[in-house]
């Protein structure tokens, strides 16, 4: 196998639009896999896990391969589901194209922007596969057109027209550029597109442009060498068109792959230097995808970025110093079908058992020398359950399988709350933790309550308070004795603790006790217990006992003072506001910017990218818990959101007293 004949590309696009149906079928027709795998039947190569196949739709990608006209196809049939956009994410990462499928009843949805934009932000080639067009209401034209709406006209350009559009009249696909034989009834569309090719073949170089320019024909060589650099360099969107379940436009589009998608050979730029990438150079490769699994084992997936590979080999892991991983035998994979390989060049995606400590977004190389890959971004977790047994006894159970689930999907994240004190298991929704607590449950054997997490507040004064405690005890022997005099002020900078104190009133050696009771005191506000910022403490004066003041009678007195200037401050409750940004279908703009509203949200603007509406607004976060499962209710699945933390604000006065009043209720009722 030679790194110019390997094509690594991964499919993608909105759920339900053929994509493992047509990975199936490419499997299928190359021979790779003896019958074809149905998504109906649960015959499914690519949704080869259990769960997948009860929902009979993908939650995992799944690494595919086959040869086609002695061109190696590494590809990666993606889930559609916005929810488990973390596989994808980690998939386009490693891909050097990305095929975007679109069915033709319903044109380009969120899925497809969503698969487009990642495309867009690593600079690799962009095509798309409008699918299911023997279906009665598909149209390849309206598709087309909606497609051209958003990209325009000399992006989205057909290299192939179905005659009879739609239904059971479709029966083959034209090549706009080639074929001889058009229907006249797609002739007009046919001529169009072809014209758009031209210019777009011209303009991939100069001395093509001139001869273009005066009205010389290119040759079938030109246009075919033309093609290949108009979609490899990114200017447009090749569209093919076609069935998987009619395996119409199928040849025509693997054929194209191999022809026309780009080779793994290409420079990288690693930490601003440019590398140059073949088989020549130390083996490099990057860990995109691990699963832990009792169906399939431990696999961790490699996609070979330079050099070679090789099975029964020694290699370092260039993100975890020191470590070196023995790579058995190198699988090529097909779902769960392994297919052991010698070895693996650029372009090629491997699979091998049992790695040590090897995790998603290494780098492994030949030897500590060469420089690592960037790792992989993944998105931000939008929905968070505070997790906690079910049974007494079995947390460490559950952070200890959780901590193995997350290995698996770095779209999961677990954290531990300071301030709430929660345990936190985030993610892309409520279907996708649902997942996670099922693998609990059914892998693990235990079983865990998923709440809503408590929001973080924080309190702050917006006046100032002037607070004094005289602490004095006299039981039998020694007696405790201090007293703190301090002020409370607003600071937006943040907390300080200033000493002020003159002439010993409090002496020097107790100041740090006084500090240490104001701090213990921020970490419980006075409303509902939460943190404490924004504030300036000054203690200013005191008194003490040469024989009773201590370092804890000095840490009451403090503590006291300050629960005493706090309450004169006129307290305040902050909550957390999110930074929202949502993607929708211009259609539900009024409901989710009203929806936002009631939210107490401010939108602060919309513009439209890859033909989506983008809504982006400020949303108090105890606004949001189940954005995730609303927002795809109001939009019928078609929108997608993302959120970031961005500051404090001050919580409306009659919110505020309701969450004071039921932290005072629950508070009574503890004691
Ligand atoms: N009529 C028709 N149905 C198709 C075609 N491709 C896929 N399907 C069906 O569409 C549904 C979703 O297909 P699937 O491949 O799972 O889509 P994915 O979610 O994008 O992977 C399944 O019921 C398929 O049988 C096609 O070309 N024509
Ligand atoms: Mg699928």
């Amino acid at each position: 196998m030679k790194a110019v004949d390997c094509r690594n590309f991964v499919v993608a696009g909105h759920p339900g639009c053929g994509k493992t149906s047509l990975c199936e079928l490419m499997l299928f027709k190359s021979n790779a896999v003896p019958r074809l795998g149905s998504v109906d039947t649960k015959t499914s190569v690519a949704d080869f896990m259990p769960d997948e196949q009860e929902r009979k739709s993908g939650i995992y990608s799944a690494a595919l391969n086959c040869v086609w006209r002695d061109h190696n196809f590494f590809f990666i049939d993606t889930p559609g589901y916005g929810e488990f956009i973390g596989e994808c994410a980690a998939a386009i990462r490693q891909g050097d194209a990305v095929l975007t499928v679109i069915d033709a009843t319903d044109g380009p949805q969120v899925g497809t922007a969503r698969a487009w934009k990642m495309a867009k932000g690593r600079r690799i080639p962009r095509c798309a596969f409008v699918s299911r067009l023997d279906r009665d209401r598909a149209s390849f034209k309206t598709t087309i057109d909606q497609m051209r709406r958003n990209h325009g006209k000399s992006v989205i350009i057909p290299l192939y027209w179905p005659a009879g559009d739609g239904g059971s009249s479709f029966s083959r696909v034209v090549n706009v550029l080639f074929d001889k034989d058009v229907p006249p009834e797609i002739a007009d569309d046919v001529a169009e597109c072809r014209a758009l090719w031209l210019d777009a073949i011209a303009e991939t170089d100069d001395d093509l442009m001139t001869r273009y320019l005066d009205g010389e024909e290119l040759s079938e060589s030109d246009i075919r060498k033309g093609l290949a650099a108009a979609i490899q360099g990114c200017r447009v969107i090749p569209v093919f068109a076609g069935s998987a379940a009619k395996d119409i436009g199928v040849t025509e589009l693997m054929d194209d792959i191999a022809e026309f998608f780009p080779s793994p050979y290409r420079y990288i730029t690693v930490d601003g230097a440019k590398r140059v990438i073949d088989e020549s150079e130390p083996a490099l490769g990057i860990v995109f995808k691990s699963i832990n699994d009792p169906f399939v084992g431990q696999l961790t997936f490699v996609r070979v970025v330079t050099g070679v590979f090789k099975s029964d080999s020694e290699v370092c892991n260039l993100s975890r110093p020191g470590v070196k991983e023995r790579l058995g035998t190198l699988f090529f994979m097909n779902g769960k079908l392994q297919t052991p390989a010698a070895e693996a060049v650029p372009g090629c995606i491997f699979a091998v058992a049992k790695l040590k400590d090897t995790h998603v977004g290494d780098s492994l190389a030949a030897n500590p020398d060469v420089v690592a890959l960037p790792g992989i971004q993944f998105p931000n977790p939008v929905m968070s359950y505070a997790v906690t047994a079910v049974k007494h006894g079995d947390d460490d159970k559950i952070s200890a399988a959780l901590h193995k689930i997350v290995e698996c999907d770095p779209a999961i994240r677990l954290s531990r709350n300071d301030e709430t004190h929660e345990f936190l298991l985030s993610g892309m929704g409520d279907q996708h933790l649902g997942i996670v607590a099922k693998r609990l449950k059914d892998q693990f054997k235990v079983e865990a309550n998923l709440a809503t997490p408590k929001i973080a507040y924080r309190e702050t004064v917006t006046g100032a308070g002037d607070g004094h405690y005289r602490h004095k005890k006299q039981t039998g022997g020694a007696g405790q004795f201090a007293e703190v005099s301090l002020k409370v002020s607003y600071n937006p900078d943040g907390f300080v603790f200033s000493n002020d104190v003159v002439g010993g009133a409090i002496p020097r050696n107790f100041i740090p006790a006084v500090e240490k009771g104001v701090n213990e005191m921020m970490t419980a506000g006075p409303l509902v217990g939460c943190r404490v910022e924004r504030v300036k403490v000054s203690v200013y004066d005191g008194k003490y006992h040469p024989v009773d003041s201590n370092e804890m009678a000095f840490k009451t007195a403090s503590r006291m003072a300050f629960r005493d200037a706090m309450a004169q401050a006129n307290p305040i409750l902050l909550e957390p506001i999110m930074k929202v940004t949502v993607n929708i279908p211009d259609s539900y703009t009024g409901d989710i910017t009203g929806d936002l509203n009631h939210k107490r949200g401010r939108v602060l603007g919309m513009h439209i990218d890859e033909g989506l509406e983008v809504v982006e607004a400020e949303v108090p976060q105890s606004e949001l818990s189940r954005y995730a499962t609303e927002l795809r209710s109001m939009t019928q699945g078609r929108g997608i959101f993302e959120m970031e933390f961005l500051r404090y604000e001050p919580v409306p006065p009659n919110i505020a007293s309701q969450i004071i009043a039921k932290h005072q209720a629950e508070h009574s009722d503890a004691e």
